[in-house]
């Protein structure tokens, strides 16, 4: 078990509350910054328990990693710590820090906070402590903090290691995958990533600016879901997980917390809503890794510049709908 270095400078970066938006009201979303690859010919090759995922149940970048790991059976070869949903001025806590109900003591570095796993990996780092991080036990690193290409990494780098069918679901096949690409571009600036871009807007413009190009993209995914059970090539892929995990928060978070609200996914959009409760109910990766507790908690709790008396609403009554 080792010790983390002390570290009391640089905190402001942990608290989301003092992040900063542009001058003209807007949020522009940094870029991460760990960006190494776990791969056979490489620094970090793949190994069965070397590796350890950092998630928040509530962080949709941190559940597309859960879900993949899920999917492609490689929870005996990653293990999983989950903060705790209330991310304060310190940033992400673990749950000696934080007691939540399925939030965990971190058993690698015994961190109180993420962003001690980040000054152990590097003293001077000086970018936000996000949550998914994928930790390298063997030299005590961040692999990498970028949920698109550790979810790339899950889907090939393990799969000499692991059961033939699970190595068989590839969800970036070669033949989609300028398709997948495409939509993955448009998905993430208008919907995963929109949702931030209205909810945190600070000026009426902004938040019109994010707001119409949201739902001009919902709309857009309306037509191409209709009578499909996937995005694309009637095969599940990356880009049904990436769309899931922010269709998912949808109605019990966005719409009320970041005032997505021209429509709701369940009155709004029927084949959206379909397509989004199939994953749910008929496939436990999507299900299991989804838990509306931490996903309500941590936006209406921590984002007090936008909710200030932190007050959890009570619905959406059920957060999502049977099938
Ligand atoms: N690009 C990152 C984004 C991750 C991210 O922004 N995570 C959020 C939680 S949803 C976070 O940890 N934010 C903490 C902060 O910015 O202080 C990824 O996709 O992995």
């Amino acid at each position: 078990m080792s010790t983390l270095p002390h570290q009391t400078a640089k905190v402001d970066n942990a608290d989301i509350s003092k992040m900063r938006i542009a001058p003209d009201g807007s949020f522009r979303r940094p870029a991460s910054t760990f960006r190494k690859c776990i791969s056979n010919d490489g620094e970090f090759p793949p190994e069965k328990g070397r590796y350890h995922l950092y998630v928040s149940y509530a962080c949709p970048w941190a559940t597309r990693t859960l879900i993949v790991r899920k999917l492609k059976g490689l929870e005996d070869f990653i293990d999983v710590t989950v903060v705790s949903p209330h991310m304060g001025s310190e940033g992400w806590p673990f749950a000696d820090v934080d007691q939540f109900p399925g939030a965990d003591v971190d058993p690698i570095n015994r961190a109180k906070h993420v962003k001690d796993l980040y000054f152990k990996a590097d003293p001077n780092y000086e970018g936000r402590f996000t949550v998914p991080v994928l930790w390298d036990k063997k030299t005590s690193t961040i692999v990498n903090n970028e949920s698109s290409e550790i979810i790339r990494m899950f889907n090939t780098e393990f799969n000499h290691l692991i059961p033939k069918d699970k190595a068989a679901l590839d969800l970036y096949p070669e033949a989609h995958r300028a398709e997948i690409d495409e939509i993955n571009d448009w998905v993430y600036d208008t919907v995963n990533n929109g949702v931030y871009k209205t909810g945190f807007a600070s000026t009426q413009q902004a938040y019109e600016a994010a707001v119409n190009p949201l739902f001009n993209s919902l709309d857009r995914l309306e037509k191409m879901l209709e009578g499909k059970d996937y995005l694309v090539g009637n095969r599940l892929t990356e880009a049904d997980v990436r769309l899931f995990v922010t269709i998912i928060r949808f109605d019990p978070v966005y719409v009320g917390h970041f005032k997505c609200n021209i429509r709701t996914i369940r009155g709004g959009y029927p084949a959206i809503h379909l397509w989004m409760r199939k994953l749910y109910w008929n496939n436990s990766a999507f299900k299991d890794t989804c838990n509306f507790e931490h996903i309500k908690t941590h936006y209406y709790w921590s984002h007090t510049f936008i909710n200030p008396h932190r007050i959890v609403p009570k619905g959406p009554v059920p957060n999502i709908l049977p099938l």
